[in-house]
């Protein structure tokens, strides 16, 4: 999607830290960390949000997790880490590209804020 800042870290047209890709899937860290590690993982395709899930997406989603887990392997988050999407404007998602925020390195409260 041409207007979309995801989509173009992706593309590699605008910088990231980019910790993984593949031909579906980027991994890169987070511009504001919330954790000792805070890594973003999408699908290359622009899918808005969680939301916009169809059946069709049902591989991509499980490289996306995939991917997730062997980054917390690599990571050696033995011990936790927490795996969450924003949905909409109360869940505070402020970019519209399905994004899976893999966090660790430290304790979470719950519920969260
Ligand atoms: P969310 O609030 O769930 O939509 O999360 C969006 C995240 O994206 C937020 O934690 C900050 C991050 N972010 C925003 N702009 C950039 C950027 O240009 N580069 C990187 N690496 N992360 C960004």
């Amino acid at each position: 999607m041409a207007d979309c800042l995801f989509c173009k870290i992706a593309a590699g047209e605008i910088p990231g830290d980019i910790v993984y890709q593949d031909q579906d899937v980027v991994a890169f860290n987070d511009i504001h960390p919330q954790a000792p590690h805070h890594i973003l993982i999408i699908p290359r395709a622009h899918i808005a949000s969680m939301a916009e899930l169809k059946p069709e997406h049902g591989d991509i989603l499980m490289k996306v997790f995939t991917v997730a887990n062997q980054l917390a392997r690599d990571l050696k988050l033995d011990s936790g880490y927490r795996f969450v999407t924003n949905i909409g404007p109360d869940a505070g998602q402020s970019v519209n590209h399905l994004h899976f925020h893999l966090l660790g390195g430290r304790q979470f409260g719950w519920p969260p804020g």
